[in-house]
């Protein structure tokens, strides 16, 4: 059964197509720095928003008909949002999909065999339909933040019998990961925080986390999983505060408990600017680390503090980004589209618009941030900003044999350093708009 019966397969067609069911800038096979489109940007859906949310929000019910000719909260429903999910990819060749278990499934609340079994049934049922496609799974995660049994917490919880609970979800849906061949597991850290310090012994709780993630990673590779483990670092709702907070926060995490040659960082474009950074900025941070793994491509609403999950529109930012995937030399995970049509959105055409829209930009991001690179004008003005540390003393810091009383010694022969050089921001700030506006009349 067709659900998108009146969407077209999405084709390139260019800057010049009108067509809005068609691409103006992803062109799979376009090779870009000896690379194709399509191997540069590993686009996913995400099982949540794509095949589940349907508009409701704080003030009102949905508006979105995600039923898909089925009675939702059943396993016949959980079967057409597969059968849904793979003609949406394939139409637009999306040939990655990321999951929580519960999006996959109906959780039953009496019994956790119950919704495991379900997991089983589906993921057998995913096997099949995608069975002679080329479409896997990116990653899978445990829903550990919905449930109201995690409202202190999941590896943070309180309680010893909510920490099995969330270890069991873990189990399974690296089980689940492992069977759909999937690249990666997050672990987003929904309730992994706290409202008050006068309830929360921050420290006990951390180290619960890192339990919870060690016990993962020995079963993960017990079982052959061979992927990376992501932490999606976010700094804040639904906790007022989470330990994830960003990416030096979560990598500091990381090595602390020794977890740092497991996991990578799943960066989301719009947590990155809760936590008052740019999506670039998270992105080097993670790249300079080692732990660039996976990235949730959405974008937030700069005149609100809450997590959005737009689709991406923003093409300085998805420019500025995809510099900074390039410079790490790309993703060894992929850009998930964690990102929901808007509420008034609301019809099935709109899911396609909006992929083709967050696929568009991505895609105008990397062409201008590869022509950025080759231009040259950022790199070279970087290389000789740092040029005095190439020499001299300069160059016994950078070896590590420079002493404090060599460059005291130094700085009283000079008296005073001579003028560091201007920053030239402005200066940098016009190549970039050059580069991207270069065919502008
Ligand atoms: C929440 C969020 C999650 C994670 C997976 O802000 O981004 O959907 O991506 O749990
Ligand atoms: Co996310």
């Amino acid at each position: 059964m067709a659900f998108f019966e009146n969407i077209p397969e999405i084709k390139f067609e260019g800057p010049a197509s009108k067509n809005p069911l068609a691409f103006k800038y992803y062109d799979a096979n376009r090779v870009i720095m000896g690379k194709t489109m399509e191997e540069h940007l590993p686009f996913a859906m995400a099982w949540w928003h794509n095949l589940g949310a349907n508009g409701v929000d704080m003030f009102g019910r949905g508006t979105i008909d995600k039923s898909f000719g089925a009675e939702p909260g059943t396993m016949e429903h959980a079967k057409a949002k597969v059968d849904a999910g793979i003609e949406f990819m394939k139409k637009l060749g999306i040939k990655y999909y990321c999951w929580h278990d519960v999006d996959l499934v109906p959780e039953c609340e009496e019994d956790i065999n119950v919704t495991n079994a379900r997991l089983d049934e589906i993921s057998d049922y995913i096997l099949e339909k995608t069975k002679g496609t080329d479409i896997k799974c990116l990653w899978g995660t445990a829903n550990m933040f919905g449930n109201p049994r995690f409202m202190n917490g999941a590896g943070s919880t309180n309680s010893a019998d909510v920490y099995c609970f969330a270890a069991a979800q873990v189990k399974k849906a690296l089980d689940i990961t492992v069977k759909l061949g999937g690249r990666g597991y997050v672990f987003w850290g929904g309730r992994e925080g706290y409202e008050t310090l006068l309830n929360t012994d921050v420290k006990f709780e951390q180290e619960n986390i890192a339990q919870l993630m060690k016990m993962a990673v020995a079963y993960g590779r017990s079982i052959g999983f061979t992927g990376d483990f992501y932490i999606e670092p976010k700094p804040k709702e639904p906790m007022t505060h989470q330990y994830d907070f960003d990416a030096a926060t979560a990598i500091g995490f990381l090595r602390q408990y020794g977890l740092d040659k497991d996991f990578k960082m799943n960066i989301e474009a719009n947590h990155a600017t809760l936590a008052g950074h740019t999506f670039e900025h998270e992105l080097r941070i993670s790249a300079m680390n080692g732990m660039l793994g996976s990235v949730d491509a959405n974008q937030g609403n700069p005149m609100l503090g809450w997590d959005t999950d737009e689709f991406p529109c923003d093409v300085y930012s998805a420019t500025f980004a995809m510099y900074e995937v390039l410079k790490a030399g790309g993703l060894t995970g992929g850009f998930n589209f964690d990102s929901k049509n808007r509420r008034p959105s609301n019809t099935y055409e709109d899911m396609f618009l909006a992929f083709i829209l967050g696929m568009d930009t991505f895609a105008q991001g990397l062409i201008k941030a590869a022509e950025i690179i080759e231009d040259g004008r950022l790199d070279e003005f970087k290389k000789e900003r740092y040029a005095s540390f190439n020499e001299g003393l300069g160059a016994k810091v950078r070896d590590g044999s420079a002493t404090l009383e060599e460059l005291a010694a130094a700085a009283a022969d000079m008296k005073a350093p001579a003028n560091p050089g201007s920053g030239k921001t402005e200066y940098l700030q016009s190549v970039v708009n050059n580069v991207l506006f270069n065919g502008n009349k």
